[in-house]
């Protein structure tokens, strides 16, 4: 039987959306400042998306509405704004739940979206790499999920002029669309799958090579790509806009003692990234994350820079990355205003580097920073050493820390702990 799919571009409400109204609300009594900076956030993300922002409203509220999120007056004065700014999208900063999404487009007669819709949707525009494609479909579906009634009302009046759909058929084809839904994610995890077991094949082959490797992470926009095309002059793009980055990169890089290393660029993060999307992106952020060390780039020239470094923190949490070595990296000095805040930072992130990535400022002493790092960096191997290497042995005995050791044959077989530059020394001994 061929049903109709729900998860169509066609359908979806910021299709056809040019002229964006935002509305945050929040406690009153809350910081009406900090609100007014989500909402440039907020007008960025449109702005990458390709929507104009005609209007916005802050909303100072004393108790939230279950059925229509905003009380009655407060939604009148909006529609009133809706329409005298010819707006055709209303997009809340906050987290709107399905039933007062329905309820507010019944009200508004046009899209009511929330950030995480918007975010879902910048994404879906942007992803290049088929596994980001899928990874955002996914997230999309998921997103849509509870949400299937809402699209058939979005249907029935797209289509009331041309015949409209019969009483009940709605009902029908949401039962449908959620066994396709089903069927769909389904279909979807496995392909990711897939992906991600043969990206791991390629992961353990790097692991095994044994370099070390620095994922540069942080708050989307804070210059993480500039900052990996001014140290390995790698073709990443870079955008002032949100998410330019939504696969990662990897390249080689020589420090100054000819010990290589890599550079990981990774996907930005948010504040309040959506659940559905960092699930989505679990299985390639980890990759990315799970380097030897992290260098957590802050762009210190934003107003908001202290609370995107904490967001980026809190995703790193999430994906069992706090205890990683870090590095913080205050980039943008250069349109860094006021002196003083790179100061402010300097105490709250005692390891830090303040760098331009743009004008290749500081560059020589992150990298002595990096080096440093390396040096430090220590791994357990399992060796099978001829005796006739005894050069070798004495120095592992001396230099590692030996965690066991053995004889066999004519072999010394040698648990240790090393620094990783030694690797290659040892590369030809190693017991998988
Ligand atoms: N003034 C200044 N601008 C910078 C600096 N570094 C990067 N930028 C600008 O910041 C914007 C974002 O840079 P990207 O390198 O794309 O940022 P990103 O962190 O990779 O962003 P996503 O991939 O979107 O997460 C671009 O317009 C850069 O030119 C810097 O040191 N100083
Ligand atoms: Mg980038």
């Amino acid at each position: 039987m061929e049903a109709k799919h729900v998860v169509q571009q066609e359908q979806l409400p910021l299709k056809d959306a040019k002229a964006a109204f935002l509305v945050s609300a929040y406690p009153s009594g809350g910081d009406k400042v900090r609100v007014q900076e989500y909402l440039d956030e907020l007008e960025k993300l449109c702005e990458t998306f390709g929507i104009a922002v005609v209007g916005r409203a802050i909303c100072p509220i004393k108790k939230f509405d279950a059925g229509t999120y905003l009380g009655k007056g407060k939604l009148d004065e909006l529609f009133k704004e809706v329409e005298e700014l010819k707006a055709d999208v209303i997009i809340f900063d906050d987290e709107i739940a399905p039933n007062q999404q329905r309820n507010l487009e019944a009200f508004f007669k046009h899209p009511v979206i929330d950030r995480t819709e918007l975010i879902i949707e910048v994404f879906a525009q942007r992803a290049q790499s088929r596994e980001a494609q899928l990874q955002i479909e996914l997230a999309r579906v998921k997103y849509q999920f509870p949400r299937l009634k809402r699209m058939w009302t979005h249907l029935s009046r797209q289509s009331s002029s041309g015949g409209g759909f019969v009483k009940g058929e709605g009902e029908k084809q949401i039962e449908i669309d959620r066994r396709l839904l089903r069927k769909r994610i389904d279909l979807l995890r496995k392909e990711i799958e897939e992906i991600v077991l043969q990206r791991n094949t390629q992961r353990s082959a790097r692991k095994r090579s044994g370099i070390p490797t620095f994922a540069i992470v942080g708050y989307t926009n804070a210059g993480k790509s500039t900052l990996m095309k001014a140290l390995t002059g790698a073709d990443v793009y870079i955008e002032n806009k949100l998410f330019a980055t939504l696969d990662t990169t990897t390249r080689k890089f020589l420090l100054p003692s000819k010990q290589e290393i890599l550079f990981v660029d990774t996907v930005g993060f948010i504040r309040k990234i959506p659940h559905t999307l960092v699930a989505a992106f679990k299985s390639t952020l980890e990759e990315a994350v799970n380097t030897d060390i992290l260098l957590h780039l802050i762009d210190v020239s934003h107003p908001l820079a202290e609370e995107q470094a904490t967001a980026t923190l809190e995703v790193l949490k999430d994906l069992g990355s706090e205890n990683r070595p870090i590095i913080t990296v205050f980039n943008k000095v250069d349109a860094c205003l006021d002196p003083g805040i790179v100061n402010k930072f300097r105490i709250k992130y005692p390891k830090s580097v303040s760098i331009s990535a743009l004008n290749k400022e500081g560059l020589d002493v992150l990298i002595e920073k990096v080096a440093e790092e390396v040096a430090n960096l220590r791994k357990v191997v399992k060796l099978r050493i001829p005796q006739s290497e005894y050069k070798l042995v004495s120095d592992l005995m001396q230099e590692g820390k030996v965690l066991d050791s053995d004889y066999e044959e004519n072999d010394v077989l040698i648990t240790v702990e090393i620094p990783v530059q030694w690797q290659h020394k040892v590369q030809a001994y190693l017991v998988s």
